[in-house]
């Protein structure tokens, strides 16, 4: 209770002057501590020697002690600490317990269901782990592309066939052009009216000169084309008259391969080649007879040229020229093919009709009459200039 010395205390180096005796003040039971404090003064401020000294050289010290009447009992103080320490300790409980209750109301509500959706939430975390799988992803499309790479080749194949076949039949057509019957189309040509059937048509009347309507134009009883056939003039009373000393004909001379042939008069004969080794005899209209010739190293015959030449135009029959000369025609008898030789040179020299904007063989007596005038005055002549 007193930490400190009154001031007034006598020190321990000088005797204290006689006192008189304090009368005995009973003291209170409950204050026996403030008494204890007298021995600590005497101690501290006199030191005893270590065993020199006699309990009776010491003096006896004198405590002054406040009278009772002054003495006032300190009131009984309540322990705030351990109040406050026990308060404090029951908050924290009380806290904990308060917050253990909520955790487990709100575990409880969760597995209810209610807020089942939060538990859903919580699984899409894993779901962040994927982004570390999506290196490996990009590893794994390399695969599925070189799988899908072969599959895709299949594919294409089947698309090729089919394009391949439409490439290939271009090329068939384009083998026509060079099959020499595209050139010829006397196969399709139909018969010239004939009004008075002498067998010379109406347009080869006009040409030689004759009566269509009238058979036997000359009444010499030989019917007009029969005459004209054989180089007789249709035109003349005397049977024995020669076409070619009328002029209803002229008379052709090849100037290098000496070959001759009678044509109408009417019309024109030119040559077409540079080599003169086609000439085409051009009707008024409708038509050209084409006669060329062409070398024969292999000398094959007229009929085994026309084979070669028309494997598909048919089988050709032999014909025969005033003069002697033989020599195959087509069946329609519009291709006509002859073997000669000039010069030490066989040649297969050839006659072909050709309809020009028609579709019928108009001149196909006048023809036959070239055909059959046909003659190489070297091997033999039937006519002469
Ligand atoms: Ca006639
Ligand atoms: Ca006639
Ligand atoms: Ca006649």
């Amino acid at each position: 209770m007193f930490d400190s010395v009154p001031p007034n205390l006598p020190t321990t180096d000088a005797p204290h002057p006689p006192q008189a005796p304090f009368p005995s003040v009973p003291q209170s039971p409950s204050v026996p501590a403030p008494m204890s404090v007298s021995p600590i003064i005497t101690q501290t401020a006199n030191p005893l020697p270590v065993g020199g000294a006699s309990s009776a050289s010491l003096q006896e010290e004198h405590v002054t002690v406040m009278p009772s009447k002054f003495f006032v009992a300190p009131k009984a103080r309540l322990p705030w600490k351990k109040i406050g320490l026990a308060l404090l300790f029951t908050a924290v409980i009380a806290s904990g317990i308060v917050g253990v209750t909520f955790i487990v109301k709100s575990r409880i509500r969760t597995q209810q269901g209610t807020v089942t959706p939060v538990a859903v939430v919580t699984t899409p975390p894993p779901t962040v782990i994927p982004p570390v799988d999506t290196t490996p992803p990009a590893v794994v499309p390399v695969k599925p592309d070189s799988t899908i790479t072969p599959t895709t080749p299949p594919a294409n194949p089947p698309v090729t066939p089919p394009v391949t076949p439409p490439v290939t039949p271009p090329t068939p057509p384009a083998t026509p052009p060079s099959d020499p019957n595209a050139d010829r189309n006397d196969r399709t040509l139909t018969s010239a009216p004939d009004r008075d059937s002498d067998g010379l048509g109406d347009e080869e009347e006009i040409v030689i000169g004759t009566n269509a309507a009238l058979a036997d134009t000359d009444a010499d009883s030989f019917n007009d084309g029969k005459e004209v056939s054989n180089l007789f003039s249709p035109n003349n009373p005397d049977p024995a008259k020669k076409l070619w000393e009328t002029n209803v004909v002229n008379k052709y001379h090849h100037p290098t391969l000496g070959y001759e042939v009678l044509y109408p008069s009417a019309w024109v004969a030119r040559s077409t080649t540079s080599d003169g080794q086609e000439i085409v005899f051009a009707a008024a209209a409708g038509a050209n007879i084409i006669v060329t010739a062409t070398a024969n190293p292999e000398r094959l015959t007229p009929a085994q040229w026309y084979a070669k030449l028309y494997p598909t135009g048919g089988t050709s029959s032999s014909i025969t020229t005033k003069s002697g000369l033989t020599g195959v025609a087509s069946p329609t008898g519009l291709i006509s093919l002859f073997q000669i030789t000039s010069s030490g040179t066989d040649w297969i020299i050839r006659f072909q009709y050709l309809a020009t904007n028609s579709t019928v063989a108009t001149y196909k007596t006048l023809y036959q009459m070239m055909v059959t005038s046909f003659q190489v005055p070297s091997i033999k002549s039937f006519w002469a200039f």
